[in-house]
């Protein structure tokens, strides 16, 4: 087979790329190595910063979105068994969108199988060969036979665990990391939302936030040791230890319900420079992970793809190299400055171990500045929504 752009990974990365590059004529495979179903099936993330909206319009797949999805002028913050509201729009003119990336992969999916584009699935043992060729391919076995792409493009959209970071040489990538020392326990449940917006909660016990998909399918976290076990936690547990963490006013209306999802996420910032390397790119995951307390991952996968579908336009229609050749710096911009936020509120809101009551004081003096400041509450908001592409 042949193509002008082989994705690897239909994940939302992967699936935007796709269908922003078909829309303007340009030819894409894209090879994943599990179902449609069980791609759909991953929990993840929930909101939606206000460029990722405007994006996924231009993509023509954002109808749904517009009906179903709850745009959100704020949110709020608590600690000291107070909590209060940062009003993003006040500040910065924007807001978010809090529509869950399983309905966001949903709609690619579709509009994918409209524009009747190739998605392969259940591909095993992918790899990618001869990336800083003029003529690079991948190959991969399908139903028992092995199979070959030519292409001029390759773009990893594979996520942390994927192949195609670890294609490019070790010593020609530098990696930086930091594992935070716990992890969020989350659960769904179908019952109506604590809070009409979110709400981060800083507590001596841990973290919490309280979030939502729709008027009755809640999700919540909470802070968890690294070493914790999903079945060490029965409902009723979770919700005794939610209430604690959430401010009594709103823990006192919490409606709880059982559980249609439950499970335990690592919690890490890594970045991979470079994100290309000869006619190989990295988009999402694949090149860089965030703590979800910014609700910056599936947010900075976007940007990625906004730069790169630009880029291969421009290289196509104008043949002109300029934005190929910049991506990887422009792309790595906006990434740490989303790393640097979602570090800052993690930093901010989690329970470290071994941390004193001093850190604790100063945990909660700076969201109390971020209370009584317009200023602070101006940064917050400007993050938090998004930075510009
Ligand atoms: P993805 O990981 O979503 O997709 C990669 C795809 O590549 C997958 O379908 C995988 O099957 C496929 N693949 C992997 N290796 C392959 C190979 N060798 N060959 C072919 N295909 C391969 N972000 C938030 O903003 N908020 C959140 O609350 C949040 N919660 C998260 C919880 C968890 C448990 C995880 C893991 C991530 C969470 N994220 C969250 C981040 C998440 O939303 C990602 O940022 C987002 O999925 C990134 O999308 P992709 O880059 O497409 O990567
Ligand atoms: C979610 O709803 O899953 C969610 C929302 C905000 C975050 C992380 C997760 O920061």
């Amino acid at each position: 087979m042949r193509t002008q752009v082989a994705i690897i990974g239909a994940g939302p990365s992967g699936l935007l790329l796709s269908q922003l590059l078909n829309k303007s004529g340009i030819s894409t495979i894209v090879i994943e190595r599990q179902t449609k179903d069980y791609v759909l099936k991953r929990i993840r993330a929930g909101v939606l910063e206000a460029g990722t909206v405007e994006l996924l319009r231009r993509a023509g797949v954002g109808t749904r979105m517009d009906k179903e999805g709850q745009p959100h002028e704020g949110f709020f913050l608590s600690a000291q068994n107070r909590q209060f509201r940062v009003p993003f729009t006040q500040h910065c003119g924007k807001r978010v969108m809090v529509y869950g990336q399983t309905e966001v992969t949903k709609d690619l999916y579709e509009a994918q199988h409209i524009m009747g584009t190739t998605i392969i699935e259940l591909a095993q043992d992918v790899a990618l060969h001869d990336v800083t060729s003029a003529k690079p391919f991948v190959t991969y076995q399908h139903e028992g036979h092995a199979q070959r792409i030519d292409c001029d493009f390759i773009v990893g959209c594979d996520g942390f665990h994927g192949v195609s970071r670890q294609t490019i040489p070790s010593n020609q990538r530098k990696e930086f990391e930091r594992v935070y020392p716990f992890g969020w326990l989350g659960i769904l449940s179908q019952t109506p939302p604590a809070s009409h917006e979110l709400i981060y909660a800083n507590h001596s016990r841990g973290f919490a936030l309280a979030s939502m998909r729709n008027s009755n399918l809640s999700r919540y976290y909470i802070q968890v040791p690294l070493d914790d076990k999903v079945e060490n936690w029965s409902d009723a547990a979770f919700w005794d230890e939610l209430k604690l963490r959430l401010p009594d006013e709103v823990s006192a209306k919490l409606i709880i319900g059982t559980s249609i999802e439950k499970s335990i996420a690592p919690l890490r910032s890594f970045v991979c420079e470079t994100m290309r390397w000869g006619n190989l790119f990295l988009c999402g995951d694949a090149a860089h992970i965030v703590p979800p307390t910014g609700a910056k991952g599936l947010n900075l996968a976007v940007s990625d793809v906004h730069y790169l579908s630009e880029a291969m336009k421009q290289h196509y229609g104008q043949k002109s190299d300029a934005l190929l050749d910049a991506y990887s710096k422009t792309a790595l911009a906006r990434v740490w400055k989303a790393i640097r936020f979602s570090w800052w509120l993690t930093t901010l809101l989690h329970r470290f171990p071994q941390q004193t009551e001093f850190e604790q004081r100063i945990q909660e003096s700076e969201i109390d500045y971020i209370a009584t400041s317009q200023a602070a509450q101006s940064t917050v908001a400007e993050n938090y929504t998004g930075l510009p592409f």
